[in-house]
């Protein structure tokens, strides 16, 4: 039996004898006697010689391995208020934004760092390696300054309570990572068949809102909060934990534990210089600035003078009849919201980035891209955040065609060169601005293809028939919204400055994005 197993036993046969309660189950755990729990039996094995190639990485890494999730910044509820661990009351906190690590610190990192710095490896690793076939087991045995010195090791540190607490339930604070109820499918638990850690990564449909990994069992996890009985209240910002304490928190439960110790809230406290084979921990870091990216409002607005110009079209559907009328002057975006932009509007308000984006990160390369897979909602709450406003319908089509009531931005005849659309056989977004010479006459881009905009238009079959002849802001009442400017996926006739497309408020489509206005000064 190895020294991990053998430290577990004792804890099982502890909660099987405390019924009366969890908070001394933990108090139970923390007297466990044995070499899993005894820093000072450590014989300090020789780190190997560091010619030789170990740690060899593994065969097959799991997804994003060594990556971290992006936690934006934010108000969340933290605690529960029918918790045995002192986790109440449940309380709102506000976090700044920060990032985590996808998951646990597995032996193989941990191999990575006893090499370079010549730590202590885990005094259960045989001459100071872990055993064949477990490289992507959390690495256990570790104490929590163990932790906080690979942390640093790694340039990160340890999450404080309230980041891990957030990181794991998410804005809904869900009772565990995956959701409110518990599923013994969806996590290492003590109700696993396996008794013992599992690789990382090993329950993909159990991880957290932001995308994180094992939250839910497997191993509990260091935090860097000193344990206190007292320590919650309301409106804590960025809270770390008393400044002093005896005892250190860790969450989420392991491959040991029940539903109740498995809690995104449970709190379980021990003596910093406890070790277990359930214990480990994984890393955070606050978010390095965003750079790449002016303040929004100071970025490129283009200038939509006051006028008359031609709305809509007559013959196509929806789009009639057309009728002259009057936009008060206007800033418009030059080019649609792009990923770059979009992340920080998240970050600065918590908003939930788009469903597609992996642990709230732009995918590769797209930074540029325009944002896609938004809401009418997300694209009004982006904004209003950047002080602006979704373009009219009516302003839309003015900054997209001037006022001589032309069916391209650059005039009468399509022109594949001049915008992203079917005809491009590109097949997906473009950087914003990729065709300079598809501008609209005001020097507006992309208004042909690339990706459908939101505008506040409400949709109605009846076209402009009921539309003000001063700046008019559509009818009232109507359900569907529309959609401009047609997209990678659209044939020409349907990315006419004057074409429609209609769709519910709450729908994330791939191809669909925005760009906002202001009122000019
Ligand atoms: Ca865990």
């Amino acid at each position: 039996m190895d020294i991990d197993r053998s430290g577990d036993r004792s804890f099982l046969l502890a909660l099987a004898l405390t019924a009366a309660g969890v908070a001394v189950m933990v108090g139970a755990a923390a007297l466990v006697s044995g070499p899993g729990s005894a820093p000072a039996a450590v014989e300090k094995a020789e780190p190997p010689p560091a010619t030789e190639a170990w740690p060899a990485p593994p065969d097959e890494l799991p997804p994003d391995f060594g990556k971290m999730a992006l936690v934006p910044a934010g108000w969340f509820f933290m605690g529960a208020d029918e918790g045995v661990s002192f986790e109440g009351p449940r309380h709102r906190v506000y976090l700044d934004a920060f990032e985590i690590d996808l998951y646990e610190v597995t032996n193989y990192q941990y191999a990575q760092y006893v090499r370079a710095t010549g730590a202590a490896p885990p005094p259960h690793w045989k001459e100071g390696r872990y055993r064949p076939g477990r490289a992507l087991h959390p690495v256990t045995n570790v104490t929590v300054e163990e932790a906080q010195a690979y942390a640093r090791w790694a340039g990160k540190r340890l999450p404080t309570e309230a980041e891990w607490e957030k990181a794991c339930g998410g804005i809904d604070s869900t009772r565990y990572a995956y959701g409110d109820a518990f599923d013994a499918t969806l996590c290492n638990s003590g109700y696993s068949s396996v008794c013992d850690t599992v690789p990382v990564g090993r329950y993909p449909d159990g991880v957290s809102f932001y995308g994180c990994f094992d939250m839910t069992g497997n191993v509990w996890e260091w935090v860097s909060d000193w344990f206190s009985k007292t320590y919650y209240e309301d409106g804590q910002k960025n809270p770390t934990g008393p400044p002093v304490g005896t005892h250190h928190v860790s969450k989420g439960g392991s491959w040991t534990t029940d539903e109740e110790a498995c809690q995104t809230s449970f709190r379980c406290w021990s003596l910093p210089g406890a070790r277990w084979g359930y214990c480990g921990f994984r890393c955070a870091r606050t978010l390095p600035p965003v750079e790449g990216f002016e303040k929004p409002g100071v970025e490129d607005l283009v200038r939509i003078p006051a006028g008359s110009f031609l709305l809509g079209q007559d013959g196509h559907p929806f789009s009639g009849p057309q009728r002259r009328v009057h936009l008060d002057a206007f800033l418009v975006d030059r080019v649609p919201v792009t990923n770059r932009a979009y992340k920080v509007f998240c970050e600065a308000t918590g908003h939930p980035a788009p469903p597609h984006w992996h642990a709230g990160w732009i995918p590769e390369g797209r930074e540029d891209h325009p944002v896609i897979n938004v809401s009418l909602d997300d694209a009004r709450a982006y904004a209003r955040w950047a002080g602006k406003r979704l373009l009219t319908e009516a302003e839309w089509e003015k900054a997209a065609r001037g006022t001589d009531g032309r069916r391209y931005p650059w005039g009468e005849t399509f022109d594949a060169a001049k915008g992203n659309t079917y005809e491009t056989g590109i097949a997906d977004t473009v950087p914003v601005g990729s065709y300079p010479a598809g501008a609209s006459p005001y020097g507006v881009l992309d208004m042909c293809g690339n990706v459908w905009e939101w505008v506040e238009g409400p949709f109605t079959r009846d076209g402009y028939e009921r539309y003000a002849k001063r700046n008019p802001e559509g009818p009232r009442g109507a359900f569907q919204h529309v959609l401009r400017g047609g997209t990678w996926s659209t044939f020409p006739v349907n990315c006419q400055t004057f074409s429609r497309c209609m769709a519910l408020p709450g729908c994330r489509w791939g191809y669909t994005g925005f760009r906002c206005a202001k009122d000019a000064e």
